[in-house]
């Protein structure tokens, strides 16, 4: 396959675009694993899927660099498989076992790796938003050039310390990206029944930050406006906002029947505008691979996904003086 050919939407390589699939559909596939793996009672506690929404991080971190960070809220296992956290450790936490993220004792709201700089995680709404800025803070302080992908939901937004977090950075210019994945809906409420303005990124005006709409479901585009946004963050100009207008194919968590929209609603977004089946055509019409090099595709994740529920179901689960570890920080800051 012709390595270097770009693709006519973008200047996008065909193994680019490839990476881009794959990335997705170990995104997908991983959740719908996830899930059943819930249905068998092997995951306890909330457990919300992102299955629909796998564009949004799969575009952003490959505008990402090396040591940038990132935060989110609980609707997280498909930020921690898109930069790099390892499948195993993320299923085994899903399924409370020694072998995950936390020792088993977090679960799906609650992972963290310092090494891929993934920093949660988060199930109070919007609590990671002024985290996710001071990250930022931390990074401008230490004058490292690196940038912070703050995500947060469309309910999210309409939370006060947002507002006070916008405020904040842009007076202090930090680099960070405020993500806010609009899927439509908080829980069982409807954007239109929720919120005063059609785009949200325009609340970021009266403070001076600049934003824009993103088509989430085209993860294309997303990169594009991912590469916008970090150039504007590290080229010292402050915060960026990026709306991205995406779509969740299942409910707000595993206990949700979502009632609250139709089934030719999801089933339309499935068959229109589906993210992971739109770079497949891309792939397929470009002749950038082939029937075969996909299958090849989907069955190294389906290899990946099955070790990773494999991996959970022998781990064991945590012994019980881990009650007591990971508490305190084990030294004092010293001349803090
Ligand atoms: C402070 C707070 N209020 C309410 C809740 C309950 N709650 C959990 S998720 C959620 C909806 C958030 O929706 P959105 O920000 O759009 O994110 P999405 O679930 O769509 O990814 C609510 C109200 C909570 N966890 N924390
Ligand atoms: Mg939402």
């Amino acid at each position: 396959m012709a390595a270097r050919r770009t693709t006519k939407k973008s200047n996008v390589s065909a193994d680019e675009l490839k990476a881009y699939y794959r990335d997705m559909l170990l995104i997908r596939r991983f959740e719908e694993k996830a899930g059943q793996l819930y249905g068998m009672g092997l995951i306890g506690g909330f457990c919300h899927l992102y299955i629909g929404q796998e564009a949004v991080v799969v575009g952003l971190e490959a505008a990402a660099e090396e040591g940038d960070k990132r935060i989110t809220s609980y609707r997280d296992h498909g930020h921690m498989l898109a930069c790099g956290m390892d499948p195993n450790g993320v299923m085994a936490e899903l399924t409370g076992r020694e072998g995950g993220y936390s020792k088993g004792k977090g679960g799906s709201m609650h992972m963290f790796s310092k090494e891929k700089h993934f920093y949660g995680g988060h199930g109070i709404v919007a609590a990671q938003v002024p985290l996710g800025a001071g990250l930022a803070f931390a990074d401008k302080y230490k004058g490292n050039g690196r940038v912070t992908f703050t995500y947060f939901g469309d309910g999210a937004a309409n939370q006060g310390q947002v507002y006070e977090t916008f405020n904040m950075a842009a007076l202090w210019d930090l680099p960070v990206i405020f993500v806010i994945e609009n899927n439509q809906y908080a829980m069982g409420t409807a954007q239109k029944r929720s919120t005063s303005t059609e785009d949200i990124h325009t609340r970021g005006a009266p403070f001076g930050i600049p934003g824009e709409i993103v088509d989430g479901m085209d993860v294309l585009a997303v990169k594009e406006a991912g590469e916008k946004a970090v150039a504007h963050c590290r080229s010292g100009k402050g915060p960026y906002i990026l709306e991205i207008k995406t779509y969740r194919y299942r409910g707000h968590s595993m206990s949700d029947p979502a009632k609250y929209r139709t089934r030719e609603e999801v089933q339309k977004m499935r068959e229109e505008r589906d993210p992971i089946e739109a770079v497949r055509a891309m792939l397929l019409t470009g002749k950038h691979a082939s029937e075969d090099d996909l299958k090849a595709i989907d069955k190294e994740i389906k290899e990946i996904v099955n070790a990773s529920a494999e991996f959970s179901k022998e781990s064991p689960e945590p012994a019980l003086e881990e009650l007591w570890t990971d508490i305190y920080a084990e030294t004092a800051p010293q001349n803090a």
